[in-house]
């Protein structure tokens, strides 16, 4: 207080406050800098017109041609006046001491500074004149940045791996989708072998029931048929086992209409078997093929027989092809007669 009245009467000779702003470095090497220091300090200039210090303002732009100035830290007398200050924040480091008529400066420091801590600084000093008039002084640096070779290099391996990563995981993509296609060719192939072991089985079955003798000679075979003076129902049972069904059976109503009005359209056959037999109980008509009840027959006039000889059913011409009761096969050498296999899908 004693030196301000001082100087307003003049009593004393007063340095003039000059100001300096320094950045250190100036280039900031990404990811190499370790520091980077931006201190604002005031200095004795006796040009300038400043007489009294009151605040230090640090500000930056982005832009060294754009003077829109963003305040990054100050301090002032009426606070701080001969306080240090010091702070941390944003991995930014703020020191500073301010006195309104001695040294005074404030630093900001920055750890491994990207890009984004370049640009233009400026330190401002407020305070009065002489003359008590209010005046500014100010002063600016400007800090760029660079990336080195190394980190030129490591943001193209970067790239590299990146690129690489993406490859990789088409890779696995690619390799999923042949896996899921083995697999599925995979499943194809068992679906053939089982479907072979089937066909094979069935093969075997009719080989023994048509054939005796099975002979090689010179790379061909030879099959002795068994003596047939009959074709028999169990004929008819392998004829439609060999197409993966069996001799119809008749299930319900609509079945023995929908086979009835087949038959009835083929009025060449005289007799045409279906899959079903009393031979066990007379008149106690099973499935030959399900082993189930056979119901829903209708047989045709005085039909059945009731004949213990007689352990078959076939759809009649003579009966309007209704159900007759007839023995269980026909000579070979009868040609009016069929039978219906019944295939699942
Ligand atoms: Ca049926
Ligand atoms: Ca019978």
């Amino acid at each position: 207080m004693l030196r301000i009245i001082a100087t307003i009467l003049g009593l004393v000779t007063s340095s003039a406050i000059g100001l300096q702003i320094e950045a250190s470095p100036h280039i900031v090497d990404v990811g190499e800098t370790r520091n980077l220091t931006v201190k604002c300090s005031t200095t004795v200039e006796s040009s300038s017109k400043m007489a009294s210090l009151i605040s230090l303002i640090i500000s930056r732009s982005t832009d060294a041609n754009d003077t829109n100035f963003k305040e990054l830290n100050s301090i002032n007398v009426f606070q701080l006046s001969g306080q240090v200050i010091e702070n941390i924040r944003d991995n930014q480091t703020s020191t500073g001491v301010i006195d309104a008529y001695s040294q005074s400066n404030l630093s900001l420091v920055w750890e491994y500074p990207d890009a984004s801590k370049t640009g233009l600084y400026k330190c401002e000093a407020n305070g009065v004149d002489f003359a008590g008039h209010p005046v500014a002084i100010s002063s600016t640096v400007l800090v760029v940045s660079v990336q080195s070779d190394s980190h030129v290099l490591m943001h193209e391996l970067k790239n590299i791996n990146t690129k690489i990563d993406v490859l990789n995981n088409v890779i696995e993509s690619q390799n999923r989708t042949i896996s899921n296609s083995f697999d599925q060719i995979n499943s194809s192939i068992q679906k053939l072998e089982a479907n072979q072991q089937i066909w094979n089985s069935r093969f075997q079955s009719i080989k023994k029931h048509m054939f005796t003798n099975w002979t090689d000679f010179e790379n061909h075979q030879y099959l002795l048929s068994h003596i047939r003076s009959v074709v028999s129902v169990e004929d008819y049972e392998t004829i439609c086992e060999l197409f993966g069904g069996y001799l119809v059976e008749i299930d319900s109503i609509a079945e023995f209409n929908f086979l009835r009005a087949l038959v009835s359209s083929h009025p060449e056959f005289k007799y045409i078997m279906v899959g079903a037999t009393d031979r066990a109980t007379e008149d106690h008509w099973i499935n030959i093929h399900s082993g189930t009840i056979a119901h829903n027959i209708q047989w045709g006039q005085g039909e059945p027989s009731h004949d213990d000889d007689y352990n078959c059913m076939l759809f009649s011409r003579a009966h309007h092809w209704y159900m007759y009761e007839w023995s269980c096969f026909f000579q070979a050498t009868y040609s009016e007669n069929g039978f219906i296999c019944e295939i699942s899908e």
